[in-house]
C-alpha cells in the first residue's frame, strides 16, 4: 500500500477512534444538564479531519508510545480544538453560522450554550491528561498538562486570537512578520503541542524536541496558507464552511500580503523544512511525512 493510501486508512481510524471517546466521556446524564452535553457532543462528534490528534498518534508511534494513551492525548487536543470553534464561530468573534458542515453551536442551540460547552470542553481536556491512564508517571502528566496549558492560553491560541481580533480596529493592516506571529500563536501553538505531547509521552531528549517543534512551526504555517487559499479559491460546500471572508473583511493574511503565486510556493517550501527537520527518522516517520505533505494539498 502507497503512504497516500494508508495516511487515508490512519486517518478514518483515528476519527473512528476520537469519535468513540468522545461518546463514551459526553454520556447524556438524567438531569438538567442535558442541554449542555448535548452542545457539547453535537460540537464535537462526527466531524473534522482530527488533524491534531492524528499529529499525536503519528509522533507517539515514532517511540512506541501504546495508541490509546497517544489516542487520549488526542482526545484531549481534540477539547481545546473544538471549543476554540465552537467560541470563534459566536456573533462577538467571527460571527459564522457553518462549521464542519452543519450550523454553528450557537445558532443550533443558543449562544450560552456555545459558551459553556466550549468552557466545558476546555476544561475536559485538563481532565483527560491529568487522568492516570495517560501515563502512570504523574511527572509526565503534569508536563503534558503544563504544555498544553502554555499552547491554548495568553501564550498560544488565545493571545494568538487576540492579536487577530485586534487587527480589526488597528489604523494600519498588519505586516508579515505581525500576521507570522500571530498565525504562529492562533493554530501554530496547538500544532507545537501534538509534537511536542508525542515527545513528552516518548520521554524524548531536546535535540529531538527540537526538531519536532520545527517540524510543527513549519506545518503550522504551511496549513495556515493552505487555509487561506481554500477561504480564497474553495467550495463551501466542501470547505463545510463559509469561504471568501478574509477578503471581504479586508484582512491581511499571507495570501493578501504575499500574492497567490508566493504564497503557495511557500507553502510547498514550509513542507519540504518540515520533512527535512525529519531526517534522524527511518520510514517511522512516514505519517509525519505524509500529513505534511496533505496539510497544503487538502481542500477542506
Ligand atoms: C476563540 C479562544 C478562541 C480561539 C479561536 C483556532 C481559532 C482560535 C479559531 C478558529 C478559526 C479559524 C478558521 C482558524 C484558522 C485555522 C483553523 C484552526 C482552522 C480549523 O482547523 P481544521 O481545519 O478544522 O483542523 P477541523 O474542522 O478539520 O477540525
Amino acid at each position: 500500500m502507497d503512504t497516500v493510501h494508508n495516511l487515508k486508512t490512519a486517518m478514518e481510524q483515528v476519527a473512528q477512534d476520537i469519535d468513540e471517546l468522545f461518546d463514551k466521556q459526553l454520556s447524556i446524564p438524567e438531569d438538567p444538564r442535558t442541554r449542555l452535553i448535548e452542545a457539547m457532543r453535537y460540537a464535537a462528534i462526527g466531524g473534522g479531519k482530527r488533524l491534531r490528534p492524528l499529529l499525536v498518534v503519528a509522533t507517539c508511534a515514532l517511540f512506541n508510545v501504546d495508541r490509546k494513551a497517544a489516542l487520549r492525548v488526542g482526545l484531549a487536543i481534540e477539547c481545546i480544538h473544538v471549543y476554540s470553534l465552537i467560541h470563534d464561530d459566536m456573533p462577538c468573534m467571527d460571527n459564522d453560522d457553518l462549521r464542519r458542515g452543519k450550523p454553528t453551536v450557537h445558532k443550533a442551540f443558543d449562544d450560552a450554550s456555545a459558551v459553556l460547552s466550549g468552557d466545558a470542553l476546555q476544561a475536559l481536556a485538563f481532565e483527560i491528561l491529568a487522568d492516570e491512564q495517560i501515563h502512570a508517571d504523574p511527572n509526565v502528566r503534569l508536563e503534558l498538562v503544563k504544555a498544553l496549558a502554555i499552547a491554548s492560553g495568553k501564550d498560544g491560541m488565545v493571545g494568538g486570537q487576540a492579536i487577530d481580533l485586534a487587527a480589526e480596529t488597528s489604523a494600519e493592516p498588519f505586516d508579515l512578520p505581525t500576521i507570522t506571529r500571530l498565525q504562529q500563536l492562533k493554530t501554530g501553538a496547538l500544532f507545537g503541542f501534538c509534537l511536542e505531547a508525542g515527545a513528552i509521552m516518548g520521554r524524548q531528549n531536546k535535540d529531538v524536541r527540537d526538531r519536532l517543534k520545527a517540524y510543527a512551526r513549519d506545518i503550522g504555517l504551511a496549513f495556515q496558507i493552505a487555509d487561506d487559499l481554500i477561504d480564497a479559491e474553495g467550495d463551501e460546500a466542501i470547505a463545510g464552511k463559509a469561504v471568501g471572508k478574509d477578503a471581504a473583511a479586508g484582512k491581511a493574511t499571507f495570501l493578501s500580503l504575499l500574492g497567490l503565486e508566493k504564497a503557495r510556493s511557500q507553502a510547498t517550501a514550509l513542507v519540504d523544512q518540515a520533512i527535512a527537520h525529519l531526517s534522524i527518522f527511518g520510514e517511522e516517520a512516514d505519517f509525519l511525512r505524509g500529513i505534511a505533505r496533505y496539510i497544503v494539498a487538502r481542500d477542506h
